[in-house]
């Protein structure tokens, strides 16, 4: 079996790729620079991300899962079976397969921004899933999707867990429900996973683990923009910095220049100063009733909420 990806032209001005070299541009030219998380999805990005989720001190995947598996019977209910289930950023698509005997979609749609890692895990689903009719769609989903026409036959459901969410900005988020709603018609809906707003020092923890994964990943990126836009990013001169943000209500992720260095990029150059930061991601932290309002206001009726009992994580299933 192989994976043959639905993906966007790679070559040209309107291609996936230039769109995402003007935003890299746009970004490292910023005066406060930022790279957009995105980015942090290549294949080894990926494969780190995959190393994080079972660190001790990354609660939200585990947390998740044992909020799927407590009430696993009673989300199928809510969500209903038979559906084509479409996986925003599938990554390994674990998460999805956890949930197949519950859930039984008649189609599995993995849509990640990481196509190659993403067709590697499809090939291993599909063995293990014959009778799920499965593909892959490799796209930036997050300014904006059209799935391929065939997959608007059966009833949608959008599986979007494990907070990602929390990484676009609240206004980000509400555009992206949006277009959501838009997308999965009126017998459809969304299994959201949302981490909860806790105390600062297991976040600071999450973030910045001791083993430096988490390190490793914010690091990478770096590599990723110098294939991206022929960059020439020194790793080496640069250190993870994750943290809470109490005021704003988001952990943030930076890289932070070690000394003053030039970085040269087709069509550009910067001087970064010592100490001078490149943000490379927030991670929004929700109050749960402020989840629910984001999904109302996009249109969606919020039917269930399950938790755990250190209410650290929600999953929310809603309706169109
Ligand atoms: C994918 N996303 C939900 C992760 C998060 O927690 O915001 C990405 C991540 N960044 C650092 N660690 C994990």
């Amino acid at each position: 079996t192989s994976c043959t990806p639905d993906t966007l032209p790679d070559s040209g001005p309107h291609s996936a790729n230039a769109h995402m070299a003007d935003e890299l541009h746009a970004g490292l030219e910023a005066a406060e620079a930022w790279i957009a998380p995105k980015f942090l999805y290549d294949t080894l990005g990926s494969t780190l991300f995959e190393a994080i989720c079972e660190l001790p001190e990354y609660y939200p995947t585990r947390t998740e899962a044992a909020i799927f598996e407590h009430h696993g019977a009673e989300i199928a209910r809510a969500a209903g079976s038979g559906a084509t289930l479409v996986d925003l950023g599938a990554g390994n698509c674990a998460k999805a397969a956890a949930l197949f005997p519950l859930l039984r979609p008649k189609q599995y749609v993995a849509v990640d921004i990481s196509t190659d890692f993403m067709c590697d895990a499809l090939v291993r689903l599909r063995q293990r899933f014959p009778h799920i009719d499965m593909r892959a769609v490799g796209m930036d989903f997050s300014s904006g999707f059209a799935l391929p026409a065939d997959v608007r036959a059966a009833r949608r459901l959008f599986f979007y867990p494990g907070s990602s969410i929390g990484n676009f900005s609240p206004e980000e988020a509400q555009d992206f429900l949006r277009r959501l709603r838009a997308g999965c018609g009126d017998d459809g809906g969304v299994l959201l996973g949302v981490d909860l707003a806790k105390d600062k020092a297991t976040l600071d923890a999450a973030y910045d683990d001791a083993l430096g994964v988490t390190a490793a990943f914010n690091l990478n990126v770096l590599r990723h923009v110098n294939r991206l836009v022929g960059a020439d990013f020194d790793v080496r001169g640069w250190r993870h910095r994750g943290f809470y943000n109490e005021a704003r209500g988001r952990v943030e992720m930076h890289l932070e220049a070690l000394r003053i260095q030039e970085v040269r990029w087709r069509g550009g150059a910067r001087v970064f100063q010592a100490g001078e930061r490149i943000h490379t991601e927030n991670s929004y932290k929700y109050q749960q009733a402020d989840a629910i309002a984001l999904l109302e206001r996009a249109g969606f009726e919020a039917t269930h909420v399950w938790t755990d009992p250190r209410h650290w994580f929600a999953v929310i299933h809603a309706r169109a």
